[in-house]
């Protein structure tokens, strides 16, 4: 697969970022209902895996899915006017955030369940290896693994050698000990999340989620693997939850991400301070960049310029969409030729 330059990788990343923050203000605003999940902090780890991927591939992922869409190229516009409940989402407006899914571009579900996806997905890497070409990658987070349907598709997937990518986003971690690898999920008896794969002959990986040119390294590997007919790969990414996601509703600790915290300006948030300093992944990857002379501060500032206005272009598209008419209310819903 075509690996990404530093400016598509920053792209893309900053595509997440700039979309969710829109979201939260959105929900603050009252512009669509319900509870919804930001991936902010986790980017590079959508961004590596899909540019590892190839368009006959699938991705299933959970609520916490619009980073993993945006990486697999979705339009920002239609899925915000989905998010919004309206006529131009992907969906027509019928799955909202928590179940937002793209079929054109083989992400044929996502599930606010814990644990939903991995049996789907197996199923979906089930039929790769029936047809005989392509792989499936499922992300999830820690708390999965207190699921019996995780334990279902893991030995499912290694008896038949099936041809998918165990996605693990541990964002348990706290920072110090996001390389230690010391540290699990909070009701996990395991003491590594990764022992429980390899007990299953499942070969895993232990990956720094903020390090985006490792996970690019690694993706890039495991995916091959899986596709040369390994069988199953497992991944842990070690992440640290960003601050914004510490309340039960997201919220913007330091105001909107500035890119000037990358080139030495302080936020005046405390806990962003230090999250931004240890942990956030596009400043570490925007400040190894400078140093190393690829990717200068005019050219990030003008890669975020054409970003923001992006996603000021898909709020504006999603709030002039129109609600779904009343009389469509079954459509969508049910399989083709399947409506009662
Ligand atoms: C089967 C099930 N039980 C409980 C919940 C409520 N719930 C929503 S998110 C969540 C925690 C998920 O943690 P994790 O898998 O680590 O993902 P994260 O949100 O940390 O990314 C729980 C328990 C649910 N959605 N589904
Ligand atoms: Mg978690």
């Amino acid at each position: 697969m075509p690996k990404l330059t530093v400016a598509e990788r920053v792209t893309a990343m900053l595509r997440i970022r700039r979309f969710e923050e829109q979201c939260i203000r959105l929900s603050k605003e009252g512009q669509f209902p319900g509870h919804y999940h930001v991936y902010i902090g986790q980017e590079p780890t959508a961004v590596a895996a899909c540019a590892a991927l190839a368009a006959e591939d699938f991705v299933f992922s959970t609520w916490r899915n619009h980073g993993h869409l945006l990486a697999r190229g979705a339009a920002a516009d239609r899925m915000m006017a989905e998010i919004l409940g309206k006529a131009g989402g992907y969906a027509g407006g019928r799955s909202g955030t928590l179940h937002l899914s793209v079929r054109e571009l083989g992400v044929p579900a996502t599930s606010a369940l814990v644990g939903a996806s991995l049996p789907l997905a197996t199923g979906g890497a089930l039929a790769c290896k029936r047809r005989g070409s392509g792989v499936t990658v499922v992300f999830f987070g820690d708390a999965a693994l207190e699921e019996g349907a995780f334990y279902e598709a893991m030995i499912i997937a290694a008896v038949w050698k099936l041809p998918i990518l165990f996605v693990c986003e541990n964002n348990s971690i706290p920072p110090a000990q996001r390389k230690r690898g010391q540290y699990t999920s909070s009701t996990l008896p395991a003491a590594r999340l990764a022992d429980v794969p390899q007990s299953l002959q499942i070969a895993t990986e232990v990956v720094d989620g903020a390090d985006a040119d490792a996970l690019a390294g690694c993706f890039e590997r495991l995916v091959a693997e899986v596709r040369s007919g390994g069988g199953p790969r497992f991944v842990e990414v070690r992440c640290t939850r960003w601050p914004g996601n510490f309340p039960l509703w997201p919220e913007l600790p330091g105001g909107e991400w500035q890119l000037a915290w990358a080139y030495g300006q302080q936020p005046d948030h405390a806990d962003m301070a230090a999250w931004l300093q240890q942990s956030d992944p596009v400043l570490l990857y925007l400040r190894k960049q400078a140093a190393a002379g690829a990717l200068d501060r005019a050219q990030a500032e003008a890669i975020d310029a054409s970003v923001r206005a992006e996603m000021t272009a898909a709020v504006r598209f999603a709030l002039d969409s129109p609600l779904p008419a009343a009389n469509e209310a079954y459509e969508h819903v049910w399989a083709q030729g399947r409506q009662a």
